[in-house]
């Protein structure tokens, strides 16, 4: 059986925001990968050395790692010494139980799982860095396997190692993040954090999967009750009319606060989507983790509200919507706040909407046009996403305008 130093070939089950960046890390630092895919596009587009997603350099690497021969996709797995799952981890379709909450979908890390399975062999490495409940390595990975016929944890390794980076970062994360790893049984866990030393600079931490499991998900979960604080303090200071980021820029300066940002809510297809794993297992114990999922998503109608109380002072109010993407100097729309309100804002048709979004060329919804026509043309200046485009502008250039801020980047 192979060692740990002698793993070379990789397969990585989901070429996404995830699995693609590490393939082609992996591939740069001389491992020959297989990236798997369903979609036949991202197959093709990959395999001619260009991507499907964005992300600052990442166009750069993976054409590098194909053009070195160390990288290719395929809509089939091959046999490896390393198996690395890289699946979305979405809700099942409908909405929220009132009792759990929203319910994971894991048939993508199973779907995955069985399709691995007949390409492993003794030595070989399993790691599941998609995020997921507690107890998926053991109850669905490995238990797939097993049902399959595979010595689990004899010479078959299985561990979580959650991916932890931020869109926009993700090459710099992947290689300078602490990583925590937890195998089924101590072997699992020494085998794959033997593995991650071999390409990452940041510790390597060892613990059991379901452990890894929970603290990605506390990882999470944490962020979005920080901005729950803050995007309820904001209302708050709304009703009060005090300035909330005057509040908090203060408060912040006590040597053991530390208060986040408020919002137009909280986007992305991680922070408000994991603290439901939690509430799913545990409803019982998780009212917080619970509140602040509710506070952050009733955050965008809040802010839809105030637009509406301001548009009504006007015949035909002209509203400029400051950004779209669901965080600053990203173009990623999905699960965006500031899209859903530029959306519904439509539908509700309170006046003609002029769109800007810097980080994109065109949308299919909406004409985009710039800030500075926007800005001229418009009644109510609504700033949705702290681009750094956005930061460059005054208050008091704005004359009689009404200013709408969420992000409090217009001083
Ligand atoms: N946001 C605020 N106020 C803040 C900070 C963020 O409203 O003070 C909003 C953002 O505008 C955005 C959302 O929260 O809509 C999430 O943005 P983010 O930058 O906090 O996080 P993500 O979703 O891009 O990435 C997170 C990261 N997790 C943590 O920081 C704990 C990242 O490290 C994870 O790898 C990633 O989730 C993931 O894949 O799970």
């Amino acid at each position: 059986m192979k060692s740990v130093s002698d793993y070379q070939t990789i397969c990585v089950m989901g070429l996404g925001y995830i699995g693609l960046p590490t393939a082609s890390l992996l591939a740069t630092k001389g491992f020959s990968v297989t990236g798997v895919d369903v979609s036949q596009k991202v197959v093709d587009t990959i395999n001619k050395g260009e991507i499907h997603i964005v992300e600052p350099d990442l166009d750069i690497l993976v054409k590098s790692a194909v053009h070195s021969g160390n990288l290719s996709a395929s809509l089939e797995p091959v046999e490896a010494d390393v198996f690395i799952i890289a699946v979305p981890t979405p809700f099942k379709d409908g909405g929220p139980d009132h009792i759990s909450g929203k319910k994971p979908d894991l048939s993508y890390i199973e779907a995955a799982t069985k399709k691995i399975s007949p390409f492993i062999k003794p030595g070989n490495l399993v790691i599941l860095e998609s995020t997921s409940p507690v107890g998926t390595t053991d109850e669905v990975v490995a238990e797939i396997l097993k049902q399959d016929g595979h010595s689990i944890g004899e010479d078959i390794y299985i561990a979580h190692c959650p991916e932890r980076v931020l869109p926009g970062r993700i090459l710099i994360e992947l290689v300078e993040n602490d990583r925590v790893v937890g195998g089924i049984n101590e072997s699992s866990t020494d085998v794959a954090v033997e593995f991650y030393e071999r390409f990452v600079r940041g510790e390597v931490l060892p613990t059991t999967a379901k452990t890894a499991e929970m603290v990605k998900l506390t990882e999470n979960s944490s962020r979005d009750v920080q901005i729950a604080f803050a995007n309820e303090l904001s209302m708050i200071c709304e009703g009060e009319i005090i300035n909330t980021w005057e509040v908090i820029a203060l408060a912040n300066r006590h040597p053991r606060v530390n208060i986040l940002n408020p919002g137009p809510g909280v986007g992305g297809h991680c922070i408000a989507v994991d603290p439901w794993f939690i509430v799913d297992r545990s409803p019982e114990c998780s009212n917080l983790i619970r509140t602040a999922r509710e506070v952050n998503d009733a955050k965008p109608e809040w802010v839809i509200e105030r637009v509406r109380k301001c548009a009504d002072k006007f015949k035909n109010p002209v509203i400029a919507c400051l950004g779209l993407a669901f965080k600053a100097d990203v173009d990623d729309l999905r699960e965006s706040p500031a899209f859903d309100i530029v959306k519904k804002l439509k539908a509700l048709n309170l006046g003609e909407l002029l769109v800007c979004e810097p980080n994109l060329k065109e949308h299919d919804d909406f004409k985009l046009c710039t800030m500075d026509e926007a800005i001229k043309k418009a009644d109510i200046v609504l700033l949705l996403v702290d681009h750094k485009k956005f930061k460059g502008f005054k208050a008091v250039e704005l004359n009689e305008k009404i200013l709408i801020d969420t992000r409090g980047v217009i001083r």
